[in-house]
């Protein structure tokens, strides 16, 4: 059955999206305002809850195969603010997903400490350098207070490596409405906090990282020795070289899953 989340299929106007863009240099975060149709959330994420599975180490997940799982990628107001934010090249490169992480968390769980996922390139406080890789956050949620379990991040340490959590910098939290989506920079200090009301914290992270593509050039179609090589990788490195992010393994898998259903 189709999830039953929906989207706002209206692009953002250009001066709105400009304006995101702008918020998301400045601060290492934005709040993209209404991806969905808030009344569709709810069911959403009880769709989501229903799913949910304890792992044999004790972890929630939502196993990889639940069409949620990547869902919430078909809204058109995700997809509109990726490209500008990776680069600032009029030949905008093509945005690939590497990253579909489900942090799933019963209330009052206790969550992570201060850190960040990305280092910063080039040089810290000068100027400004585009992320490799772009995050969104979606709490699917009112998120208000620190209760409803927000994360916590220090703005503009995306840039400025003078600011960090243990000096006093300010910090601020990733506040959204649900029907929101957060864009923000894994540059920044950030830190989890756990949801202090009834109810599971579900905070999904999408990791995407742009592809250059030359104008008119069919990225897509793979050429034979190209593949060859590919198939005959010797090792992980070797099949992200030819390959790319998936391996063999999981496309052979992935292929058969199709074949089976
Ligand atoms: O769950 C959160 O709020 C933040 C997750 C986190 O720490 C991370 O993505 O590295």
């Amino acid at each position: 059955m189709q999830p039953s989340l929906k989207f706002i299929e209206t692009p953002y106007p250009s001066s709105h999206l400009g304006n995101l863009l702008a918020q998301f240099r400045a601060r290492g975060y934005v709040v993209l305002p209404n991806v969905f149709k808030r009344e569709s959330v709810d069911n959403f994420r009880q769709e989501v809850e229903s799913a949910i599975v304890k792992t044999q180490d004790g972890r929630f997940e939502l196993p990889d195969n639940r069409p949620e799982l990547v869902y919430p990628l078909k809204a058109p107001r995700i997809r509109d603010p990726l490209s500008r934010a990776l680069s600032p090249s009029q030949m905008v490169p093509k945005i690939s997903v590497f990253e579909t992480a489900w942090l799933i968390s019963e209330s009052g769980k206790n969550l992570g400490g201060w850190h960040k996922d990305r280092q910063h390139e080039g040089m810290p406080g000068r100027e400004y350098h585009y992320p490799l890789a772009v995050h969104l956050g979606i709490y699917y949620r009112d998120i208000e207070s620190i209760e409803d379990g927000p994360t916590a991040i220090i703005p503009r340490s995306h840039q400025d490596q003078n600011l960090n959590p243990y000096n006093g910098s300010e910090q601020e939290l990733f506040l959204a409405r649900k029907e929101d989506v957060i864009m923000w920079d894994q540059r920044l200090w950030h830190q989890a906090n756990s949801r202090q009301k009834e109810g599971w914290r579900i905070f999904t992270i999408y990791g995407f990282y742009p592809i250059q593509a030359f104008q008119g050039y069919e990225i897509h179609k793979m050429p034979r020795a190209l593949a060859q090589a590919w198939l005959d990788s010797e090792g992980t490195a070797d099949e992200i070289f030819y390959g790319g992010t998936f391996s063999l393994d999981s496309v052979r898998k992935g292929l058969e899953r199709i074949e089976q259903s």
